[in-house]
């Protein structure tokens, strides 16, 4: 029987597919409508101690091979967000919180309260390409590992630090993520860009930076998954320009134990969930794979990762 399920630290999922922090993911009824539709699991957008209302439009471009998007962290603030969190609770699906804040202590407050509202993990935006503070931890190993031990002090659910491609030292912030407590590791976040309208000869987007997302990101993505699984054979989700089953499956040889889908929805609507679920399923059966677990980073060097957890 060919068992699509799979196991992140404590985490458990169904199939190895999420939703993405950042679409759909403020209302607690949209999200269930994906899990509804197949994926293993929702990941919230980031959320903070206080409401932001995001930068102005434009915040969304379409360029060849994907987005740009600066919506500017725009979140109804934790207190609020703890109503949409009322709406998940009942139907029990993998709720992974995003958090942000100014520094640890506001990331650990907030992941405490959306614990306390039943979220299975907590996920640390620690890459947003966009946002000054976000940058700084993402190419701060220090300030990473601060963050993440922070929060890992103040919750009991598995903690996954997301990070960027945007530092000269990807390992080297793996490295102080998990030394720090982390249960596993989110890569990639988008990565920073801009694009000028030719006719009114400005950026596009009011912010001017924003983040490229979908499948002209997938082999940097793919790349960032390799080089961590191959060094510390840690949980990995893996995010960046999954479209289809074969990028899924891409990203698990490369050391994901799942997937994140945002863009591609965009592009093929919510029934992506399934159909990259069903892919991954005939690749197994036609390859001879019984779990996911059993694919999960054989690019690497052939061995079984390790998860962080089962090491001890
Ligand atoms: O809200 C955003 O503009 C945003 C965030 Br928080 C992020 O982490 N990544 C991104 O591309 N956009």
């Amino acid at each position: 029987m060919t068992n699509l399920q799979t196991k992140l630290s404590s985490l458990r999922l169904n199939n190895p597919t999420l939703l993405a922090s950042g679409f759909l993911d403020v209302s607690g009824k949209l999200m269930l409508r994906v899990a509804g539709s197949g994926a293993g699991g929702v990941v919230t957008k980031s959320i903070a101690p206080k409401p932001n209302p995001g930068y102005v439009n434009p915040t969304v471009f379409e360029v060849e091979g994907g987005l740009i998007n600066a919506m500017g962290l725009p979140n109804p603030g934790v207190n609020e967000f703890l109503k949409e969190m009322e709406i998940l609770r009942p139907a029990r699906i993998p709720v992974i919180a995003s958090v942000y804040g100014k520094n640890p202590d506001e990331f650990a407050a907030v992941a405490v309260k959306l614990q306390e509202a039943g979220a299975t993990a907590i996920e640390l935006n620690l890459s947003c390409p966009h946002a000054q503070k976000l940058i700084e931890f993402s190419q701060d190993s220090h300030l990473a590992g601060e963050v993440t031990g922070a929060v890992k002090s103040a919750v009991g659910i598995p903690v996954f630090a997301k990070i960027a491609q945007e530092t000269s030292d990807l390992l080297g912030i793996a490295d102080a993520v998990l030394g720090a407590g982390a249960d596993g590791i989110t890569a990639i976040n988008t990565i920073r860009s801009t694009s000028i309208d030719i006719t009114i000869r400005k950026p596009v987007l009011s912010n001017v930076y924003g983040g490229l997302s979908g499948k002209a990101i997938k082999p940097i993505a793919v790349r960032c998954v390799y080089e961590i699984a191959k060094q510390y054979h840690c949980p990995i989700m893996g995010v960046g320009g999954v479209y289809d089953w074969k990028d899924a499956v891409e990203f698990i040889l490369a050391g994901a134990s799942a997937v994140q889908i945002g863009t591609a929805i965009t592009y093929r609507g919510l029934k992506v969930f399934n159909e990259v679920s069903e892919g991954i399923k005939q690749y197994m059966e036609t390859n001879g794979f019984r779990s996911v677990r059993d694919m999960v980073g054989l690019a690497t060097d052939g061995s079984e990762p390790i998860a962080v957890d089962q090491k001890a």
